[in-house]
């Protein structure tokens, strides 16, 4: 029987494409060519390889457009990562294609990567490594770069899934007071003592330092805004590693620049890769390029999963683990 085709929108890890050929007809993006933001083009490709699935992943065009033209081959869309924003579920359900994603496996590495923005944001160690490598350093001063500590603060965390959670252990070893705000309360063993807020002022109002984990989407769209800003407290610090469209940039801005928001690190961007112009002219914003998940064993174990989601489906008639549509 032949193998069936997998059209894969991205340059994955070696080994990922590796295993990837042994079991399937795979059409690889070795030179990680950008043509998968364009949606025609992956129609196109879909098509001319036959493909009976599409392994995608964040920021490629999966709208009810491109869902819609897809050539009836194609009956799995996995996708290479846990967010799905930039899939139309519906217009996959419409259609009867099976959307998978990777849950689990990127939670440490993304929890990780919220830590570290919210180390630098606080410690400002990016401004010192700015300093440092402009040779602009004069040694060691009493007042130079002074951040705040994070110790005994409290750690608002929107968004208390797993990443959040993660998140929250870290933070208990910096001997911060967690606090989450969810669409609903979570059992307490995955509570453990963690302070749930029921209401947006309550929460904000309480914090010291937000940490965003919402999925991106227009229910969450610049869910960041002037309003929530103003309710924060003056100088707390703001960490995005969810996705960039659920703060308004220009609201963002203007509190860094007011000070109200001591600092901010951000890991996603609302159109990335473009970033929003003034972030880069302001010295309290950390800014990574969506390096999240981006740890070579987390990469690997997404790369397992799409292809089990894969596997299951096409080759095994099975029920997909990670079906999310
Ligand atoms: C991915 C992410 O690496 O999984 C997600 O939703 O945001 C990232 O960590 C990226 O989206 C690649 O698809």
């Amino acid at each position: 029987m032949a193998k069936p085709v997998i059209l894969v929108t991205r340059k994955l890890p070696d080994g990922v494409e590796a295993r990837l050929s042994s079991l399937f007809d795979a059409r690889l993006n070795p030179a990680d060519d950008p043509w998968p933001r364009d949606g025609a083009e992956i129609v196109r490709r879909a098509a001319e390889a036959g493909a009976a699935g599409i392994l995608c992943a964040a920021g490629d065009a999966m709208d009810a457009r491109t869902i819609a033209a897809l050539p009836p081959s194609v009956r799995i869309l996995a996708t290479f990562s846990v967010g799905t924003d930039h899939i139309d579920l519906d217009a996959a359900r419409a259609r009867g294609l099976v959307v998978t994603n990777t849950p689990e496996v990127l939670s440490f590495a993304t929890a990780e990567i919220a830590f570290t923005l919210m180390l630098m944001a606080a410690r400002r160690a990016g401004e010192g490594e700015r300093l440092v490598r402009a040779g602009a350093w004069t040694g060691w001063a009493p007042t130079q770069l002074m951040g705040v500590t994070l110790e005994g603060k409290k750690l608002g965390i929107l968004g208390f899934g797993r990443i959040g959670r993660e998140l929250a252990q870290m933070a208990r070893g910096m001997r911060m007071e967690i606090h989450y705000r969810n669409r609903s309360r979570v059992a307490p063993d995955l509570e453990e003592g963690a302070i749930f807020h029921d209401s947006d002022d309550g929460f904000l109002a309480a914090i010291d330092v937000l940490s965003m984990h919402i999925p991106g989407g227009e229910a969450t769209r610049k869910w960041l805004d002037a309003e929530r800003i103003a309710k924060m407290k003056p100088g707390a610090l703001v960490v995005n590693t969810g996705r960039g469209t659920t703060v308004d940039d220009a609201a963002l801005v203007a509190a860094l620049r007011s000070g109200h928001i001591r600092a901010a690190g951000l890991d996603v961007y609302d159109g990335e890769p473009s970033v929003f112009p003034s972030y880069l002219g302001l010295e309290n914003v950390a800014l990574l390029p969506h390096l999240g998940s981006a740890t070579i064993e987390t990469r690997d174990a997404m790369g397992a999963r799409c292809i089990e989601n894969l596997e299951a489906l096409l080759m095994k008639d099975q029920e997909p683990p990670c079906r999310v549509a």
